[in-house]
């Protein structure tokens, strides 16, 4: 380790302990208003986050992790992906989402694009991505050592035809989820393939995660928008952006109050990614009832009513409780 690291190291051991401490330097990201010293708020220790990398995910809220799935476990998702859009394989639970817009898909003629796998938690082939150790030393990082997967999707951005359909609206994963705090929750989302800015990669506004929980609706487009893609209203469009251009196997966590979401697929080919929610086992469900999470508690109880043919008693939380696996460390209040 450098000397600048070790020095790092040191304050960031001393930030971790005490309420108040030194601030770290402000980025470029950042205006120079004075604001008082605080502790590091959304990161742990467990030695191995370097303490620029500790720092980074404090200020900007994301960070990318280079060449962290192989490409065996990768071609294993995609195999599963294929099989499920085959029919050959049926999966309790599975949501399949297609493109309002888009008639071509892949391995199957006369259907819409399949756009998104989502709760995957009972495909054997399709969790593992989820259980991957390297994937897990990191995301306790965030949450500690007791972690629940919540929330999982396999997203094939199919490629656009012309109505921009295979945009996904900058949002706040947050909204979606009716549990707290916000600070133990984290995405993992992997590449399954190189996304730039052609196939639609993911954009983020950096330093975003330190506001609070916007509201959020279906956005005003011409083409029409995807089921469920609520984008956040009244966003500042001028905060600067990153667009997290990536190798097949790179993998970026993210908090889920960062304003993030994806440009079309410009490209002829389908544009794959794996990705998973993760939250503290210690974490607590919220009542959503008159908060901007509302509409969305509405949507996905609707939802689920019809899928699982119950009555209207299913709560936002039961929805969530059932599709939250334990993958390392002990079940608590989740
Ligand atoms: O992979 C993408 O295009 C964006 C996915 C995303 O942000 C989401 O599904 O919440």
């Amino acid at each position: 380790m450098s000397r600048a690291a070790e020095r790092l190291k040191l304050l960031i051991n001393h930030l971790d302990r005490q309420p108040a401490a030194i601030r770290a330097a402000p980025t470029s990201l950042q205006t120079h208003s004075y604001s008082p010293p605080q502790r590091l708020r959304y990161s742990f220790d467990n030695d191995l986050l370097t303490p620029e990398q500790r720092l980074f995910y404090e200020e900007n809220g994301f960070i990318l992790i280079k060449n962290l799935v192989s490409d065996k476990d990768i071609e294993s998702f995609r195999k599963e992906f294929e099989r499920i859009c085959r029919r050959e394989v049926e999966v309790p639970g599975l949501v399949v989402m297609r493109d309002l817009a888009i008639a071509k898909s892949e391995f199957v003629a006369d259907q819409k694009a399949v756009s998104k796998l989502q709760d995957f938690q009972e495909d054997p082939e399709l969790f593992q991505y989820c259980t991957l150790p390297q994937i897990l030393k990191y995301v306790e990082c965030f949450t500690g050592p007791n972690i629940m997967a919540m929330h999982t999707m396999l997203i094939n951005k199919p490629p656009d035809a012309g109505k921009k359909t295979s945009r996904h609206p900058m949002h706040q994963d947050l909204h979606y989820f009716p549990f707290r705090p916000a600070d133990r929750i984290v995405c993992s989302w992997t590449a399954m393939e190189k996304v730039n800015r052609q196939n639609g990669c993911l954009v983020v506004l950096p330093g975003t995660h330190t506001g609070t929980l916007q509201e959020h609706d279906y956005p005003e487009w011409e083409g029409g928008v995807n089921k469920m893609y609520h984008g956040v209203r009244g966003y500042d469009p001028k905060h600067p952006r990153v667009h997290l251009e990536m190798e097949k196997g790179d993998t970026v966590f993210f908090h889920p109050l960062l304003i993030h979401g994806s440009g079309m697929n410009q490209t002829q080919g389908f544009r794959k990614a794996i990705s998973c929610h993760y939250a503290s086992a210690d974490c607590y469900y919220i009542d959503v009832k008159g908060t901007t999470q509302e509409n969305i508690e509405k949507e996905v109880q609707d939802i689920a009513a019809k899928k699982y043919a119950l009555d209207d008693n299913i709560t936002f939380k039961d929805t969530w409780a059932f599709r939250g696996r334990l993958v390392q460390g002990e079940r608590i209040s989740l």
